[in-house]
């Protein structure tokens, strides 16, 4: 055969055949048992105006060769696609031309799809979703009002972080450093209507539920700081004087008799009932000052400490001592009780406070029991030390011990709390799903009814925010004028939409049953499926999607409407591809790599096997133009094998059979650990055997081109039908290897001289006997032995062992 690899022709005639064929669909078919049934997810992309990159490949083959490795293992495997749809970027750009945001979005769907199909992965595209589709949204809207009902979400006005460039409010996990994290302007605080959802009463199922999972220890530690649970006391103090009761949070009740000052977060209510009359201005001007100040710049460990004393006293409940109460916008309000007692002498922002304003320090822990001189927060646990009748309490035994005194009072009582705040779950945007809710005049905030659901999207004229903290849906009057579902009486529509975060957080159950217009998804058939086996994505969502979805999950679970306490059961995080430099790739760098010039260029599966040959797949790897080469000449190396004389009738040799079992073995094993990258190299050691031989034996091509199958799957699709088979050879049965035949095929042959054991020798068991005595004889341990002296006789058992005998002129080693 004399055919080129015109990888451009076999690439166009696959994907045709598996779209006409429908190669890739799942039914629910329940021949599969059980535990033959597996979900195989990607996090699906937001359709981008430039299109794919290179990184979205890289998960997107991991999980595609899994989900064919384990198809032709006999799996039933739901592998979907589908599109994060809703964003700003369309909406930007619609505020720039005047399209439509919807128009600018599945334009770039349409491209998102080719250059995904472009890859061969097995997607069933009759499940893809997009969560603008009203289609979609409309169970989106159905999940929001299920929280409404719940409770779950409500609607608050409070000082949240807004994005003045993105124009509107955002989450707490959409701000990094102090910044909005999709534009990096400086986060401002704006108190406006919000809507919230309830995530903190989650907080500590999301925190424990992290057992049950199979991810990253990385991505679980970030959610469980991220959930911040934290152990202490709370501890009434009272105001000296009027009386009023001041509660604090701390984690080291053990150190209450070192509290020298209180301090109060300038949003604290108490604040206006307690401060005294020559105090009023000051902290008045104080708590302006601070409401400008974002929740970082106040907590900032290394910024000067700022406060003013409010003119008030407070009583230690465990001594009775008087201490002043200040405010200080590093107390936060929303954590804790949003007060606190100071322990200067135990507590570093306490420590820096009470230095800059001359406030008293007392040591109530030391390492040893001894007093010494305070010079820093001592931080440690230790023993109790100016605490009165308890000194000489070890830390741990002291927070118990005084929290059950305090209890007993009734001063204080054992408290938990989380560093998770409620989710700020309304934009200010058009390009989002509607919040399903009117308020009226006389019934307040209702809901819509669901079967008036979905409330689909208005058109409007201008896109652009309205900046004033209202969405731009504020201004189409015939929408937002409306009957209360409730008394029939006027409403007005919510204006604000969700935030993009809304779609993701169930897309995974839709996929199970994309086009049900009567229920988010049928309850036998997210039985079928849920939870997720495999989800793979980057790990920047550990925080944002990865954390939401469990929540919506959970709400879901406690719904019944699905089945598993938890939506993504393993979790696996792809690294980043960097740079040619091992920069990262961005357009300002200009160094960004467009998937569809490689596939032009070598073929998609000469991308796929590079990518997954770049290294471990959660390793973050450079582009390395010459290597995509290498992997090419990889594919074409196995095309040439073709123009060998293949056939039925071709004896394999011994060692040649062993190395397919071993490969067989290996590579199948390598994908079960997603380790793709030593897989490909073992498929390399087993062509270079086969380049070796004259003939090939027809079977063991099979098994080559299936091994290679979910690798490369548009060249293995013609290479199965050159071996004279009917496609698709993903529904063929992987191939299977005889354990014995994986063993390394080695004997120990011992050698001795005169009965003595002087070496030890691999040989290939039914070595010949003359065979055996050469090999020992060349064995430099044996040599030294003999050398010079006189051989008498070699005594040889099979496979076991030679000995040499002699007579003994010069005494060895020499
Ligand atoms: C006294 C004390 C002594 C404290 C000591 C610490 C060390 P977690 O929950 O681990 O973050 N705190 C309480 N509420 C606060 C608020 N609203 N804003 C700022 N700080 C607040 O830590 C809880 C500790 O942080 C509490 O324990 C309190 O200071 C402070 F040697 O109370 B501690
Ligand atoms: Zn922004």
């Amino acid at each position: 055969m004399d055919r080129n690899y015109d990888f451009i022709a076999i690439e166009k005639k696959w994907r045709e055949y598996w779209d006409a064929h429908k190669t890739f669909r799942v039914t629910e078919d329940p021949s599969f048992p059980e535990d033959k049934r597996l979900y195989v997810l990607d996090m699906f992309p937001y359709p981008s105006g430039s299109g794919l990159h290179v990184g979205h490949p890289e998960g997107y083959t991991a999980t595609d060769i899994y989900s064919r490795f384990k198809k032709m293992k006999g799996f039933n495997v739901l592998h979907p696609m589908g599109f994060d749809a809703f964003g700003l970027p369309a909406e930007n750009y619609a505020i720039q031309t005047g399209t439509h945001p919807s128009v600018t979005t599945y334009k770039n769907i349409d491209t998102f799809r080719a250059q995904i199909k472009a890859l061969g992965f097995c997607y069933d595209w009759d499940r893809e979703v997009s969560t603008c589709d009203v289609d979609y949204y409309h169970w989106t809207q159905w999940i929001f009002i299920k929280l409404f009902n719940k409770g779950l979400a409500y609607e608050s006005e409070m000082p949240i972080n807004w994005c003045p460039k993105c124009a509107t409010g955002l989450a707490n996990e959409e701000v990094k450093d102090g910044k909005c994290d999709r534009c990096d302007s400086i986060i401002e605080r704006k108190r406006i209507r919000q809507w919230v959802l309830k995530i903190t009463a989650y907080a500590e199922r999301l925190l424990k539920d992290l057992d049950l999972l199979d991810w990253s220890e990385s991505i679980k530690l970030m959610q469980q700081n991220w959930i911040g649970r934290s152990e202490g006391a709370e501890v009434d103090f009272t105001i000296d004087g009027s009386g009023e009761l001041l509660r604090i949070y701390t984690t080291r009740p053990d150190t209450l008799f070192g509290a020298t000052y209180m301090v109060l977060a300038p949003e604290h209510p108490l604040v206006e009932k307690i401060t005294t009359p020559d105090r009023m201005v000051e902290v008045e001007k104080y708590i302006e000052k601070s409401a400008r100040k974002s929740e970082l710049q106040r907590t900032e460990l290394n910024k000067e400490k700022t406060g003013v004393f409010t003119g008030a006293y407070a009583i230690n409940p465990v001594n009775g001592a008087k201490i002043p109460v200040w405010i200080a916008d590093y107390v936060l309000w929303g954590y804790g009780t949003g007060a606190i007692m100071a322990v200067p002498a135990h507590d570093e922002r306490d420590f820096e406070f009470a230095t800059r304003f001359n406030l008293p320090i007392i040591q109530v822990v030391s390492k040893d029991g001894s007093l010494t001189e305070v010079k820093e927060a001592a931080i440690e646990d230790g023993v109790a030390v100016n605490s009165g009748q308890f000194n000489g309490m070890k830390t741990t035994e002291f927070k118990k011990t005084i929290t059950e005194w305090l209890e007993k009072q009734g001063k204080g009582k054992l408290a938990v709390n989380y560093k998770l705040r409620d989710w700020i779950f309304s934009r200010q945007r058009y390009w989002g799903e509607p919040i399903p809710v009117v308020h009226c005049d006389k019934c307040g905030i209702v809901a819509l009814d669901e079967k008036d659901l979905p409330l689909a999207l208005p058109d409007v004229k201008s896109y652009k925010p309205t900046g004033t903290g209202e969405s731009p849906l504020a201004l189409i009057e015939d929408w937002v004028n409306t009957k209360c579902p409730k008394c029939g009486g006027k409403a007005k529509r919510e204006t604000n939409t969700m935030p993009q975060w809304a779609g993701s957080c169930w897309y995974y159950i839709r996929f199970t049953d994309p086009k049900n217009a009567k229920a988010l998804a049928d309850p036998d058939i997210i039985k079928y499926w849920l939870p997720v086996n495999l989800y793979i994505g980057g790990a920047e969502h550990a925080v944002l999607h990865l954390l939401y979805a469990r929540f919506w999950h959970k709400v879901l679970f406690d719904l019944g409407v699905v089945n598993t306490p938890e939506p993504f059961m393993a979790l696996r995080n792809q690294g980043m591809i960097l740079g040619e430099n091992g920069e990262k790739m961005s357009k300002s760098r200009g160094n960004v790599v467009n998937p569809d010039d490689v596939i032009k260029e070598h073929g998609a599966d000469t991308l796929r096997i590079y990518e997954m040959f770049m290294g471990p797949l959660a390793a973050d790897k450079p582009w390395n133009t010459q290597s995509i080469i290498g992997l090419r000449r990889f594919i074409e190396k196995i095309w040439r094998l073709f123009d060998k004389n293949i056939a039925d009738n071709v004896p394999v040799p011994e060692a040649l059979n062993r190395l397919r079992h071993k490969t067989i073995k290996f590579v199948s094993d390598k994908i079960d650990g997603l380790e793709f990258n030593t897989a490909i190299s073992q498929l390399m050691i087993l062509l270079n055997a086969l380049q070796k031989e004259e003939a090939l034996n027809k079977d063991l091509m099979k098994d080559y081109v299936k091994l290679l199958h979910p690798f490369a799957p548009f060249v293995t699709e013609e290479m199965w039908e050159m071996l004279g088979e009917k496609p698709s050879i993903l529904n063929t049965k992987w191939p299977v290897y005889q354990e014995e035949m994986t063993k390394d095929n080695v004997v120990q042959m011992v050698v001795q001289v005169n009965g003595k054991v002087r070496d030890n020798i691999e040989i290939e068991p039914g070595t010949p006997v003359e065979k055996m005595k050469e090999l020992a004889l060349q064995s430099p341990k044996t040599k030294s032995w003999v050398d010079g002296n006189e051989i008498v006789k070699i005594i040889t058992v099979p496979n076991k062992l030679v000995n040499v005998v002699i007579k003994a002129t010069v005494v060895g080693p020499q």
